[in-house]
């Protein structure tokens, strides 16, 4: 973090843009950290954001990164903005898989009132319209609760388009 301080979570991208953060800051990047590109998005994934984005009204959706979060016990992420993209219309769009979360879900102030929202693997969260700048974050992870993932822990893969 800019801070200096690390995310309690590991973090990676794919696609042709990634997400980094450094002492300079939060910022969309077209190589990793180590100069190489990111791998590419898969196909799948890529079909699966543009046919949600059409289902909310986004039919000239472009997903350009997908930021890969992984959580093991004790993982978390603190309230936050999406708001380094150079756009800030499109949605961004987001699939949990694995163990089970307590996603906070606030609103477009950070003191504003957050709700708890349980997310479970397979569940996908889509933050658009005015609810695109609301302050999120993810309060726990309930370690054992889906056997999807060999060494258990939470994968959140979220697809956003930049420009
Ligand atoms: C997570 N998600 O679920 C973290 N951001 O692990 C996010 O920070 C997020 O779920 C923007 C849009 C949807 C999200
Ligand atoms: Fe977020």
């Amino acid at each position: 973090m800019p801070s200096g301080k690390l995310f309690n979570c590991q973090m990676t991208s794919c696609g042709e843009l990634g997400w980094i953060s450094d002492i300079k800051g939060y910022r969309y990047s077209e190589t990793h950290p180590n100069g190489k590109s990111w791998i590419p998005m898969p196909e799948m994934i890529n079909n699966l954001a543009k046919d949600l984005a059409s289902q909310i009204g986004e039919s000239a959706y472009h997903p350009q990164t997908c930021l890969i979060n992984y959580y093991q016990k004790g993982g978390k992420l603190g309230l936050h903005q999406d708001n380094s993209e150079k756009n800030l219309k499109p949605a961004i769009i987001s699939i949990s898989l694995g163990d089970d979360a307590i996603f906070l879900m606030g609103g477009n102030k950070r003191n504003f009132p957050t709700q708890e929202i349980l997310l479970k693997s397979g569940d996908i969260l889509i933050l658009h319209g005015n609810s695109r700048l609301a302050f999120h974050g993810i309060k726990k992870i309930i370690p054992g609760t889906s056997s999807l993932l060999r060494n258990g822990g939470r994968l959140n893969l979220t697809i956003r388009q930049v420009y």
